[in-house]
């Protein structure tokens, strides 16, 4: 196909291919066909791509691109062909990534690529055959720049420029730097120009909170927010960060001082149960909407609904979780404070510092061990497990691998041999369990399936039920064991999931509930998941439907346990006490008793949705802007805290230094 039968038009497309602005008007068309094509693949909802997001592409696409001029002639073309290869595959992934998470990759996210290999299957569901759109263009441009690259030089002495004396190969020289200086130039004009304006308009505030990778997307396009983001990863990690202006220092610690000083220990319910264990399991993809419910006549999760009767089950929890999924949650779980924007705590800060779970109990006499079947380097546990002081972290290799379902041992074996361990465990003790079986994308091999999903037969969906009613029977058997081994009695076991199920196909979820849903029931939908506290007494059993999420969970066990919390810096409060809430996510989401509001992907606070709880329609935007205000300002809190270690200078510091 390229090589042309008629010599004149060979001549001709060779030609203008060695000449240099077509070659590089090219290169940046078919680069920003891709921009376009995967904007349109993300489907994101209320981001369109404007005038302004076309002059921006390409503006970054020249910013990539302007030293290529400085190249010669072969070199040029080379170079365009190996940034056409690069970008796509910079894309390409994006898109990927994004129909999963929701997100973009960022360089922390590159710095867990290990953890990808595990994705296998997830991944491959995530590839369509359309998506060959984005490599089509290679199948003409790679062997057209292969053959004129390496075309003998006899050969491209009939269309190559005619040899030129020193003189003017200086002027050529000079020529081809002032070309790409000016679109140096020009690109930054273009780029930076309406950013600037946005940052300083409607997105103000976004570059220093920076709450969302979508609306950074929204105002800077793909090329410019990964430019932004390795910026964002040398200033956290380089030394470019500027210091923390003691101000705010020291208003984050009132912040905290404050929260401290509303605190209710007085209630009857603090020490309660004082001494006992605690057995905690965060379950995999477990959320809220299977609870109760039933498929053709079978019950998706019985033993659950079974000991909802004698627990606390709170109905309205939100697993508060970002882009570090099961680190997220765990990390929000343990210290009460909120997930990063971009990446995971556990990969980008791990050896910050925070008052967790393990540390504070082992502070007040707990032994302390956590147990999770996979691969310890994962999500950097082995790492965070040792500054958060858990006596033994027992992963992969302490498991035999005797029953293998899904990414490692089944849920099953790994409780009964997660609960064999214990007995050596000197009590009271706290335990820390993480299930896996029932990850995405949640096959499960036939004689394992029990449900009859009917419509959902075949489906993702279909397979997510399956798998949600497995974790539920090995959970059944986890509570007959713990009773058998005389823990039930003696131990506050915690069960919750960790985040959602990655599947938003709204049909499903109204099909298997039976009714039409809106955006606020799908946004609850997809951001709760169970929480239940079984005491060892089954006293407080009953349904709790106050906002709750899982910064509340480590103040609640501190609470049932009767330990201060003066001490330490915790972003929640027991579930037990103020039950006047406002849960944030990290999308600015937050429901408070009242309101529920959803931010629209452009950031502005207007154009969000505020609904009220009591009709569940949207109502006037203002009734959300107090709430909105205080999400905001906990995000960033928690942010610098997390970002700037500023837990280690609150206790470092004294407070009467000030
Ligand atoms: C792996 C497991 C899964 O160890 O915790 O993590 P996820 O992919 O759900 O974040
Ligand atoms: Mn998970």
């Amino acid at each position: 196909m390229l090589t042309l039968s008629s010599g004149g038009l060979k001549y001709r497309l060779s030609r203008s291919l060695e000449n240099r602005y077509i070659t590089y008007m090219l290169f940046i068309v078919v680069m920003l066909l891709k921009l376009v094509l995967m904007h349109y693949s993300l489907q994101v909802k209320n981001i369109d791509m404007n005038r302004v997001d076309y002059i921006i592409a390409i503006g970054s696409l020249f910013l990539v691109s302007f030293w290529t001029f400085w190249l010669p002639k072969r070199g040029r073309i080379s170079a365009l062909m190996l940034l056409n290869m690069i970008l796509t595959g910079i894309i390409y992934a994006d898109l990927v990534f994004f129909r999963y998470f929701e997100d973009f990759i960022t360089v922390p996210i590159l710095l867990q690529a290990g953890q990808v290999g595990s994705l296998g299957e997830s991944i491959r569901s995530l590839i369509y055959w359309q998506d060959l759109f984005f490599f089509i263009d290679w199948i003409v441009l790679i062997p057209l720049t292969v053959s004129l690259v390496f075309r003998k030089k006899k050969e491209r002495g009939y269309i190559s420029a005619p040899t030129y004396g020193t003189s003017s190969r200086r002027k050529t020289v000079i020529r081809r730097f002032i070309t790409g200086a000016l679109v140096l130039l020009l690109g930054m004009m273009l780029t930076f120009v309406p950013i600037k304006k946005s940052a300083e308009t409607w997105a103000a505030g976004l570059f220093e909170a920076n709450w969302w990778n979508v609306t950074l997307y929204n105002v800077t396009g793909l090329i410019a927010f990964h430019g932004y983001d390795v910026y964002r990863y040398a200033q956290d990690h380089l030394g470019l960060q500027p210091a923390l202006p003691s101000e705010e220092v020291e208003n984050h610690r009132k912040w905290f001082e404050q929260k401290k000083a509303n605190r209710n220990t007085a209630s009857d319910s603090f020490g309660q149960y004082k001494g006992s264990n605690v057995i905690m399991i965060q379950t995999e993809a477990f959320m809220n909407f299977v609870v109760n419910q039933k498929i053709n006549g079978q019950e998706i999760t019985p033993n659950f609904n079974e000991l909802m009767k004698e627990s606390m089950y709170f109905s309205n929890f939100y697993h508060q979780t970002a882009l570090g999924r099961t680190s997220d949650a765990d990390f929000v779980t343990q210290s009460s404070l909120l997930p990063l924007p971009a990446g995971s705590v556990f990969t980008r800060y791990p050896s910050h510092e925070y008052d967790t779970i393990p540390t504070i109990l082992k502070e007040n006499g707990y032994a302390a061990n956590v147990y999770h079947s996979y691969d310890s380097s994962f999500w950097n546990r082995h790492n965070v497990y040792k500054e958060m002081n858990y006596d033994r972290y027992y992963s992969k290799k302490d498991f035999k691998q005797d029953e293998m379902l899904g990414w490692s041992v089944s849920d099953e074996s790994f409780f009964n041999q997660s609960l064999n361990m214990m007995k050596d465990v000197p009590e009271p003790f706290y335990s820390f369990l993480i299930t896996l079986t029932s990850h995405h994308p949640y096959t499960l091999p036939k004689e394992k399936k029990m449900l009859d999903t009917g419509q959902f037969e075949g489906t993702m969906f279909g397979d997510y039920l399956q798998s949600m009613h497995y974790v539920d029977q090995a959970l059944g058997k986890f509570m007959e064991q713990m009773k058998a081994q005389g823990l039930w009695d003696t131990s506050i076991l915690v069960i919750y999931g960790d985040h959602d199920n990655s599947i938003k196909d709204q049909a499903m979820y109204e099909q298997f509930l039976g009714r039409p849903l809106n955006d606020l029931d799908m946004e609850q939908i997809m951001n709760q998941v169970p929480l239940l506290i079984h005491l060892p007494d089954g006293d407080h059993a009953g349904v709790y439907p106050e906002p709750a999420g899982m910064m509340n969970t480590a103040p609640t066990i501190y609470h049932l346990l009767g330990i201060s919390q003066e001490n330490y810096f915790l972003m929640g409060d027991s579930l037990l006490e103020n039950q006047e809430r406002l849960i944030p996510l990290r999308s600015g989401t937050f429901s408070n008793n009242e309101v529920f509001y959803i931010p629209e992907e452009s950031g502005s606070f207007e154009k969000g949705v505020c609904y009220s709880l009591s009709t569940r329609q949207p109502t006037d935007v203002n009734a959300c802007r107090a709430g909105y205000e205080e999400t905001k300002q906990m995000l960033n809190l928690s942010d610098q805290v997390i970002t700037y270690d500023l837990l280690k200078q609150f206790k470092t510091s004294s407070p009467d230094k000030k």
